[in-house]
């Protein structure tokens, strides 16, 4: 390909055309974006909950004891692999089914510290009464 002088001179022109106010407001711009990478990229994470994924089990929550900051978002998973299980956690009004084959879900952002017991509410045989675990809000 060769290069064509005059088309050259053309392009150097219309470079030189560009309003001085215009060029202030692209680098504006450009600079404001650059600044503020950092700030968004923290915003966007802080926006994305944790997940703590729990199995209830025959007859046992895994894990156990599940920690949490006081104002922290997080969201709890759930699975069930054997039978239908339940998750009460009184203290914050939070209740689900856990249905074997799906998977449920609760936000929790506890207000309150403090140590708080939740347990299996659906009958799931004959461990179901001593299936519990605790929340540590610190
Ligand atoms: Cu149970």
């Amino acid at each position: 390909m060769r290069c064509d002088p005059q088309k050259a001179d053309r392009k150097r022109i219309d470079r030189k055309r560009v309003d001085p106010k215009r060029r202030v407001m692209l680098f504006s711009a450009g600079a404001l974006a650059v600044v503020s990478a950092p700030v968004w990229h923290s915003l966007a994470r802080a926006a994305v909950p944790r997940v703590i994924d729990i199995v209830a089990k025959k007859f046992v929550f895994v894990p156990e004891e599940i920690r949490v900051k006081q104002g922290e978002t997080v969201t709890l998973r759930f699975t069930a692999p054997e039978v239908p299980m339940g998750f009460n956690l009184a203290d914050f009004g939070l209740r689900t089914n856990i249905v074997p084959g799906q998977v449920a879900s609760l936000e929790l952002t506890p207000t309150k510290a403090g140590s708080f017991t939740f347990l299996c509410d659906v009958f799931c045989g004959s461990g179901h009464e001593d299936m519990s675990g605790t929340l540590i809000v610190s």
